[in-house]
């Protein structure tokens, strides 16, 4: 059984039950115009993470890709991700699975070693938290003009979790008895709409991506495409950028898998 039809959400809603991958299909709607669509899946058998990798998809997840054509420049795009992390986090919550945000785009359980941990043994190997969601947005723009972005939604939703990586989790999982994932996709769509809907309220993200993420303050290496980066990450800057102090100083960097060191 999937997600039924009829979300109450602030996004024309497509639902099917499987799918290649809801970000292909939600290509092939911008492609031909559209704007403001929520694509839903139960399972993908294509689906993909960023750098072409692959995301598993099984039959119970929030697999959700969403059409916008916001009136921003590219370089804020990454935003939209951060908007994204912040939406799913506040619908785990809504839940009742404490999650939180790995920079840039990564949304874990447990791992933080504090008495919301439910999961000490995602800290086994020293990098803490259980992978529930991960983002892939695409995009295509002008040079000044975002023409249409879509972030790609995967969350772990109900989904049996030896069927996913060794270092991930499902709100299932967690939980011990499954979610209802037309609320939860229902909250995600209002968050996200109530932070990027509209240009005048983006400056609420970056605060809100702050208060979820447990990056900050702690040791990272991040692997940009120039080599690793190690240092404790100080800050979030605008569009997404993490700020790292380093032995050799402040550096920013913009892309890159993050990893959280130990203390
Ligand atoms: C991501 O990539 O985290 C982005 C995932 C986006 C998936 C959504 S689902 C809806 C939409 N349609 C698509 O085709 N994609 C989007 P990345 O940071 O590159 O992480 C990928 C890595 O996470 C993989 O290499 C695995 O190690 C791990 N992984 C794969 N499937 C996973 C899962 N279901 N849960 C947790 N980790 C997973």
């Amino acid at each position: 059984a999937g997600i039924e039809f009829g979300l109450d959400a602030p996004y024309a809603v497509e639902y099917y039950d499987r799918l290649s991958s809801t970000n292909d299909r939600a290509r092939e709607l911008a492609g031909d115009g559209a704007d403001g669509v929520a694509v839903v899946a139960d399972e993908q058998t294509g689906s993909r993470g960023r750098l072409d990798r692959e995301w598993v998809a099984p039959s119970g997840g929030v697999w959700l890709s969403l059409v916008i054509r916001p009136d921003a420049p590219p370089a804020r795009a990454p935003l939209f991700t951060l908007a994204a992390a912040v939406a799913i986090v506040d619908a785990c919550r809504e839940a009742g699975v404490n999650a939180h945000i790995k920079w840039p785009n990564d949304v874990l359980v447990g791992g933080l070693g504090d008495e919301t941990d439910t999961d000490t043994d995602a800290d086994s190997e020293g990098r803490g938290g259980r992978k529930v969601a991960g983002i892939l947005t695409e995009m295509e723009g002008e040079a000044d003009r975002v023409s249409w972005l879509i972030p790609g939604i995967g969350v772990n939703a109900n989904v049996d979790s030896d069927l996913l990586p060794a270092d991930a989790t499902s709100l299932q999982e967690v939980l011990g008895e499954p979610i209802d994932r037309r609320r939860f996709a229902a909250t995600l769509l209002e968050r996200f709409a109530a932070l990027a809907g509209t240009p005048d309220r983006m400056d609420r993200i970056l605060p809100a991506w702050r208060e979820r993420a447990s990056t900050i303050g702690r040791r990272v290496r991040v692997d940009t495409s120039n080599g690793p980066v190690t240092g404790t990450a100080v800050d979030v800057e605008p569009p997404g950028a993490l700020v790292i102090e380093t032995n050799d100083g402040t550096r920013r960097v913009h892309a890159g898998d993050c990893e959280h060191l130990r203390d």
